[in-house]
């Protein structure tokens, strides 16, 4: 007799332990993804649904663990699976229900691509996004690359590092920054996002909170709008993303640059930034905003602690279960410098390594100063999970 223990974190154990025994890839991969063990948190539930969750899940053999109003439910995707049929539920559960069809959809299939004005970027591989700010006040690159001549060669480098996206933004959000008036913004990033499409650099993205700047970007050329408020800082940005197709990166925070870090109150903080998130992608959605456009992402840095944002890191994959494309932009920020004893222009290494962390856990874009290195990087953490 030989026992040996597998890989529990990732379906390929199984997968490849039946593919070994002669079993078709198809039918191997369905019961390796059946076997793999899922955690959900319900909250907001009523007393009788606690009571028939509990007696389903002793008769599913689902563990479960329940207090006032809320139950963390435990087990492998196919036991689990059941309770979000139609024609399986217990009465008394059907709401609870339609949420876990929801999450187990997001599960099996998450999205392969992002859907962004005038094509897609496939997310079987990881997408590089390069950081352009045309502000002179940025945490670690400001002034540095403002003017056309500047910001054109800084995207000519990105684009030569292998970057899939190029994000100009023309305000800087670090804590407790200035804001930028409506006009400043727009001279800044303006003719950058025209002369980075002209020189056929793209795709770009616009870094804005702002409609005004997102529509005029639109108009020259930008095909994705990144807004790190998720469309709360102005209302009518999500009507300019739904009525021009583009693509939208909605990023948690809380409160504004200024107010944020008075902000990291959490007592969970991955389910409480998931659930805003999916608030904000669910009022896109509303707007008009087609879901395959939208990306959404944790905001590392806004209105988290230190400790917030690696517990957020590590539980990532409360977000990537809401079931859109996840972008990360940890680069070179204060966490990590608070981790490593580094100063802002020496954190890249550090950025990398939570990148490679983040692919791992199902982000698949990545905002980043250094697209070379983080690129490395993550050739590297994407050949552990993209078996070829
Ligand atoms: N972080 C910053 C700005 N925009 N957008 C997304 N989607 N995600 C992020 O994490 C994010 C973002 C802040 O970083 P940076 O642009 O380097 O600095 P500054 O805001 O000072 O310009």
């Amino acid at each position: 007799m030989k026992v040996t223990a597998l890989a529990a974190h990732t379906p390929e154990a199984v997968r490849a332990a039946l593919a070994a025994r002669g079993w078709e890839p198809q039918p191997a991969w369905f019961a390796a993804s059946g076997l793999q063990f899922l955690l959900l948190s319900l909250e907001e539930i009523t007393e009788a649904e606690r009571e028939e969750l509990v007696r389903w899940s002793v008769r599913a053999g689902v563990d479960v663990l329940t207090g006032d109003g809320w139950a963390l439910l435990g087990g492998v995707a196919s036991r689990l699976a059941p309770l979000a049929r139609p024609d399986r539920v217990p009465s008394g559960l059907e709401t609870v229900s339609a949420e876990i069809a929801r999450f187990l959809a997001a599960y099996a299939e998450p999205p392969q691509a992002w859907v962004i004005a005038g094509g897609a970027i496939p997310l079987d591989r990881p997408g590089l996004i390069g950081i352009l700010n045309v502000t002179p006040d940025s945490f670690s690159d400001g002034g540095r690359f403002v003017g056309v001549e500047r910001a054109l060669a800084q995207a000519e480098r990105l684009k030569a590092d292998g970057c899939t996206l190029l994000d100009v933004g023309g305000e800087s959000t670090r804590p407790g920054a200035a804001p930028v008036p409506v006009a400043d913004e727009l001279e800044r990033v303006v003719p950058v996002v025209e002369a980075i499409v002209r020189r056929g650099l793209g795709p770009v993205s616009v870094d804005t909170r702002k409609s005004e700047v997102a529509r005029a970007a639109i108009g020259a050329g930008a095909a994705v709008v990144n807004d790190v408020s998720a469309g709360s800082f102005d209302p009518d940005l999500l009507r300019v993303v739904a009525r021009t197709g583009v693509g939208v990166i909605l990023m948690h925070m809380r409160g504004t640059p200024a107010t944020m870090d008075g902000l990291a109150t959490y007592l969970h903080v991955a389910t409480e930034v998931a659930a805003e998130l999916r608030v904000a992608a669910e009022r896109a959605e509303a707007a008009g905003v087609a879901g395959e456009r939208i990306a959404v992402d944790p905001g590392f840095g806004f209105a988290k602690t230190a400790e917030q944002n690696f517990r957020l890191l590590d539980e990532l994959a409360a977000v990537v279960r809401l079931g859109y494309p996840v972008v990360v932009g940890p680069s070179r920020k204060r966490f990590l410098g608070a981790a490593v004893g580094r100063p802002v222009e020496d954190r890249d290494r550090a950025t990398a390594v939570a990148c490679a962390l983040a692919w791992e856990r199902g982000a698949r874009l990545f905002r980043v100063h250094d697209v070379a290195l983080v690129r490395e990087a993550l050739t590297v953490a994407s050949a552990t999970t993209n078996p070829t």
